[in-house]
């Protein structure tokens, strides 16, 4: 008998920025997306103003849903989904963030979408912000750093909420909102890059310009979520973090105080704020140290408090540790490393995998907030090969997707309230960290490759199958 839900939310996670391309079509503008080179493991990807001439923008095209979406949510049907996380490209509906009237061409895209899932029962769970700022507010405000970004934002969820109010019942107002505390997040995140051109990695660390942003987005995503509660009180609003776990590298209080540090300032500064309501104390001796004064207006306290979460969303890849000694051994992470676990394995990025720490972080999350939870990310980046027959045999994946799935389980046998399931890249997208088409997450394998070329053909990897009985058992048959 499955310990999960009956209306468990099993799916996949895309966002339009890494999947949708067609970056110019219809009267989309750029975002700060489509404005980064490929890059890899060892090279990383860079931001350009401009576009260079014979350079390759892997977001541009991506892998194409926004002319294969019929295709792929038969796909998503066949495999049983009843849930999609994508995400809505912000310049599609407002191309420079700005305008005053939304671009019909884009909010018809979306009603096709939505209509599409619809047809196979598919709820659909959307990303209003997913790394698809219009770059045309970098170029204007800094990005979020700019107050008056708010209200686009703003603006651009009255116009989604209205139109799609009876297609979308689960929102997530910002990804990975705690991107926003690393330096890689002034890119993919905050937009705090006015006349930046380099590499990603070299973005120069601007906390107070960021911490800033930041607030910014917790106020826009609190004003959402008030405008939802007043005019769509059938909506479910939920945050979106990107989790990575801490270790005490060892007993030593050192290592430990060290471990509970880094666990406040990347994985719960953000959500305690947006389940909350309000900025948790210990902020306020990291704000002194490192001379950061946030600017609030009157009244921003209390919309914070007013716009709290229905639900809460993360992201889980992998954990890492952390040692108060220098020399420990550095391992690498989604947005954050720390040093090596010698107990766990690393995937070929060096992101160390950890199935365990998935129970150990759903129970953490939980009996801190005590709302509904949801993994809307997790998975594999791995090499994959296509046959010659179109078969792609990815049992690693299988691995590594049932192991979590079972400490999911264990969790919930726990108590842990858990909605969903959607890994992440369910059909394989570009990069966000490295801008690449190698690094593989798909149950679905697409013909794109780093060099551009592929002729976008979808093929369904030995996990397509393996995760249609999945879903079939609701997580009985591993
Ligand atoms: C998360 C992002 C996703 C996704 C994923 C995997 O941080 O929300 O956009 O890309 O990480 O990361 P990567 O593509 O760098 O392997």
């Amino acid at each position: 008998m499955s310990v999960l839900r009956k209306d468990f939310l099993w799916g996949g996670a895309t966002a339009a920025n890494q999947y949708e391309g067609a970056w110019d079509v219809d009267g989309k503008g750029p975002s700060v997306s489509d404005m980064c080179t490929n890059g890899s493991h060892t090279t990383p990807k860079r931001v350009t103003p401009t576009f260079e001439e014979g350079t390759l923008y892997p977001s541009r095209e991506a892998t194409d849903f926004y002319h294969h979406y019929k295709e792929d949510i038969a796909l998503a049907a066949e495999m049983g989904f009843k849930c999609f996380r994508m995400s809505i490209n912000w310049t599609r509906i407002f191309p420079t963030g700005m305008e005053t009237e939304p671009n019909e061409a884009g909010l018809a895209f979306y009603d096709k979408v939505f209509d599409e899932l619809n047809k196979y029962g598919i709820e659909p769970l959307v990303t209003i912000s997913h790394y698809e700022l219009p770059y045309a507010l970098v170029e204007k405000y800094n990005g979020w750093y700019g107050r008056e970004v708010i209200d686009f934002y703003v603006r651009y969820c009255e116009v989604i909420f209205d139109r799609y109010q009876d297609k979308v019942k689960y929102w997530l107002t910002f990804n990975e909102i705690n991107c926003g505390t690393m330096t890689m997040g002034a890119v993919l995140s905050l937009g705090t890059i006015k006349d930046y051109c380099g590499p990603v990695t070299e973005v120069p660390d601007e906390k107070q310009i960021r911490y800033q942003g930041l607030h910014h987005q917790f106020v826009a995503s609190a004003k959402a979520i008030k405008l939802a509660h007043e005019k769509y009180p059938q909506f479910q609003m939920g945050c979106m973090i990107c989790f990575a776990t801490k270790y005490p590298y060892t007993c030593n209080p050192d290592d430990v105080l060290k471990c509970q540090n880094e666990m406040r300032q990347f994985n719960w500064f953000c959500s305690d704020v947006q389940v909350r309501g309000y900025y948790p104390s210990y902020m306020n001796r990291f704000f002194e140290e490192n001379n950061i004064t946030i600017a609030k207006e009157p009244g921003d306290d209390e919309l914070l408090k007013q716009g709290t979460v229905y639900f809460y969303t993360f992201s889980y890849y992998m954990t890492a540790c952390e040692s108060a000694d220098p020399n420990a051994d550095a391992v690498g992470g989604n947005l954050v490393g720390g040093c090596k676990n010698p107990y766990l394995q690393a995937s070929d990025w060096g992101w160390q995998i950890d199935p365990k720490g998935l129970r150990y972080t759903l129970n953490e999350i939980y009996d801190r907030y005590q709302i509904p939870l949801m993994v809307v990310e997790n998975g594999l980046g791995a090499y994959d090969k296509l046959e010659e027959d179109g078969s792609v045999h990815d049992s690693y994946r299988i691995d590594y997707l049932r192991q979590h799935i079972e400490q999911m389980e264990e969790a919930v046998k726990d108590g842990v309230d858990l909605m969903g399931y959607t890994p992440w890249g369910w059909i394989d997208v570009v990069s966000a960290s490295t801008g690449e088409m190698a690094k593989r997450y798909g149950l679905v394998y697409v013909n794109k490759y780093d060099d551009g070329t592929g002729d976008l053909g979808r093929r369904k990897k030995d996990s397509f199958y393996w995760y249609k009985k999945v879903i079939e058992s609701n997580g009985d048959e591993l």
